[in-house]
């Protein structure tokens, strides 16, 4: 890994919705391109989910494009993908979202091989080179201009790239990499802790206790293969994203909170979900259930927020809720 400055960077302020983003990239009508053909010059700049993104080339290599298409994308499987990806092919490309301060950003990535490039918050840009997951993994434990990096390892070419910090504006690339389904937090939440929820059925508890009688929002990012590299996936409630399924067998197939099922809410394509919940003085449990999860793939993203609303108005309507329930 080495370090390179990139010059001609620049990113706009945009008017953000406060809410937790998914970039999808599904905006376009696939085989869209955004040109960057002239080196250490800005490129064609596009948005997708609100998000403006400005194309630069690096100068590593040129000229350069950004394909936004079904492009020579072999293998979807757990990422999770779906229409249009982001694919910056043959060259290095790096692109740079505003998205006015926000405490997580995941980046979830397939590379098959050439220069990834990441940068934060006008940081010098990491750059390195190689296949799979091993490149990204150069970048693990870096910090950015106070954002910090963790890569996670999905299979031996897949990933995501999970920075953490006051994110203002994120730079990633790659030469045969393909991204999709970015997320970025609700910045109106305060974040108190991000844990990685493996698929292969062992739970994981925060480190944070959570205060009793204050409210969080729990969220749950992402899928898992529930057999093997290639099988189906299930995201936090659902197995099987073209017919979704629920509940196999008796098990709720998805992820439990302090070892039981929760009712996630109707299936998202975007794979994210939330449930709110008062905090009883203990830290929180997460597991996956599946019927044999022993050859699962992948992992869940899980935050766990602090929900700012004042308390009072929280219990209040919490003791309204329970005075109706005891009325019916
Ligand atoms: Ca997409
Ligand atoms: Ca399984
Ligand atoms: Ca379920
Ligand atoms: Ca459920």
């Amino acid at each position: 890994m080495r370090l390179a400055s990139l010059g001609l960077f620049l990113s706009a302020a945009l008017a953000m919705p406060s809410s937790a983003l998914i970039i999808d990239f599904d905006e376009f009508p696939t085989g869209t391109t955004f040109d960057d053909s002239v080196r250490f010059d800005e490129g064609e700049p596009f948005t997708s989910a609100g998000v403006r993104f400005e194309t630069t080339d690096t100068g590593i290599a040129g000229p350069a494009r950004t394909f936004i298409g079904q492009v020579g994308f072999a293998n979807s499987r757990s990422i999770p993908s779906a229409g249009n990806y982001l694919y910056p092919r043959s060259v290095t490309m790096d692109l740079a979202a505003s998205l006015g301060t926000r405490p997580f950003v995941s980046i979830p990535f397939y590379n098959s091989g050439g220069t990834v490039t990441l940068g934060a918050n006008g940081s010098d840009v990491l750059v390195a080179r190689g296949g799979g997951t091993a490149v990204f993994e150069l970048f693990d434990g870096a910090d950015l201009s106070g954002v910090a990096v963790d890569i996670v390892r999905v299979s031996n070419s897949q990933g995501r790239i999970e920075l953490r910090g006051d994110i203002d504006t994120v730079l990633f690339g790659g030469q045969e990499a393909i991204f999709d389904n970015v997320f970025v937090a609700d910045p109106d939440l305060e974040l108190i802790e991000v844990v990685t929820l493996p698929g292969q059925g062992e739970s994981v508890s925060t480190q944070a206790t959570l205060a009793s009688g204050l409210p969080y929002r729990i969220e749950v990012v992402g899928a898992v293969g529930v057999s093997g590299p290639t099988g189906p996936q299930a995201d936090a409630e659902y197995l099987g994203f073209d017919n979704p399924i629920d509940t196999i067998n008796d098990i709720d197939v998805g992820v439990l909170v302090d070892g039981s099922p929760v009712d996630w809410g109707p299936y998202s394509n975007d794979h994210v979900y939330s449930t709110d919940l008062i905090g009883d003085g203990a830290p929180l449990s997460f597991g996956f259930a599946d019927t044999f999860a022993g050859d699962n793939v992948g992992s869940f993203t899980v935050l766990v927020y602090q929900i700012p609303e004042p308390a009072t108005i929280w219990l209040g309507l919490t003791a309204l809720a329970t005075s109706i329930r005891r009325r019916m």
